[in-house]
């Protein structure tokens, strides 16, 4: 077994040192490309891992920036692009790749770039790739280049680049120093969690792992679910938190692990599906910043990161764990991370 997924889950702190730094040599020309984007809605794309991170990007990016933003599937643009631009909207498209080689989001950049004229700000860990090659600009997290075939760190760096780009076209400092601690804080995080990650892991008595997550998180719940279900062929949902009383929760029973990437702002309304969601007889995991007196009593675990960060600071801190549930899950199974049954490293139609 390469071993190479766990290798890289546990390298994420490391990863993310170095993305900050590669991305902050980049500001001076950053500074004057996002000012003349003033007033553009930006489109972050990508296929799987990387759409879900366009999904938590488009959210940061809208948050810290108050510019639009949205995050679609590469898919949907090369279908249904009239859904996405309008003639005379202006807008910036960020296509996010890790191989920089995925059909559809090659072809999504070439398209937008040649028949739609617009500008593209390409996201990848290869700065040599073809979808680096047409994007009128590029960022790369090259400390994010991975051998395995699901992608870990490569999300969380990537996202880390967007969150960058986000404090940058602001200029909030106080948002890009809280950015700054995120790998110190993720190797206190792995280091404290890694065998509660384990155990949930290995535990038999679970059959289904449902992940909730609002706003920026829910891309993060999207990617969790997709983890685990690369990584442990495991039954595995994501839903926006509220949405999951609308129908999902009929699921909902003894052997469901309801995973919770709870946020500041829905506070009182998750800590309300808390208590619904016990009800049903499903076990709870909450992902907190502080475990508040209410989460203490609702959820059956709380992993709380005490880091101190705002929502919108502290996403890729969560993502570890769910990565690390996933990976013991399929060895748990007998199954090797490393080797996910029927997926490829890149998807080339
Ligand atoms: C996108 C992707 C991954 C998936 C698998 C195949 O890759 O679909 O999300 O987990 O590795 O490729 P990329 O466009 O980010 O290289």
């Amino acid at each position: 077994m390469s071993k190479a997924t766990i290798k890289e889950i546990l390298a994420q702190p490391e990863a993310w040192k170095e993305t900050l730094k590669d991305i902050g040599r980049e500001r001076e020309w950053l500074i004057k490309y996002l000012r003349e984007i003033n007033g553009h809605e930006l489109i972050f794309t990508g296929c799987g891992t990387s759409y879900h991170l366009a999904l938590s990007g488009a959210s940061i990016y809208s948050k810290i920036t108050n510019g639009k933003a949205r995050g679609v599937p590469a898919s949907d643009i090369l279908i249904f692009p009239d859904m996405i631009f309008t003639k005379n909207g202006k807008y910036l498209t960020v296509p996010i790749s890790r191989s920089g080689t995925t059909t559809e989001t090659v072809r999504v950049a070439q398209f937008i770039k040649e028949k739609l004229g617009i500008e593209t700000l390409g996201i990848s860990c290869y700065g040599d790739s073809k979808l680096s090659g047409i994007c009128n600009r590029k960022l790369i997290a090259s400390a994010a280049a991975e051998e395995s075939v699901v992608m870990t760190k490569s999300f969380t760096s990537m996202l880390l680049v967007i969150q960058m780009i986000s404090a940058i076209k602001s200029g909030d400092k106080d948002y890009e120093k809280q950015l700054q601690s995120l790998p110190e804080e993720g190797e206190r995080i792995i280091d404290k969690y890694q065998s509660i990650a384990k155990e949930f892991g290995e535990d038999d008595k679970l059959n289904k792992f449902i992940y909730l997550g609002q706003g920026p998180f829910y891309g993060l719940a999207s990617e969790s679910m997709l983890k685990i279900k690369e990584m442990s062929c495991s039954n595995s949902e994501a839903y926006h938190c509220l949405e999951f009383r609308h129908g999902p929760k009929s699921i909902a029973n003894n052997k469901a692990l309801v995973t919770m990437l709870s946020s500041d702002s829905g506070e009182d309304y998750e800590d309300a599906l808390l208590k619904d969601i016990k009800e049903l007889g499903a076990r709870t995991l909450v992902l907190c910043d502080k475990a508040t007196e209410e989460k203490l009593n609702l959820a059956d675990y709380i992993i709380e990161l005490d880091s101190g960060l705002s929502e919108y600071a502290r996403l890729i801190l969560y993502m570890p764990i769910t990565q690390l549930i996933g990976y013991y899950r399929a060895l748990s199974k007998g199954l090797d991370p490393d080797s996910p049954k029927n997926l490829t490293q890149v998807v080339e139609l």
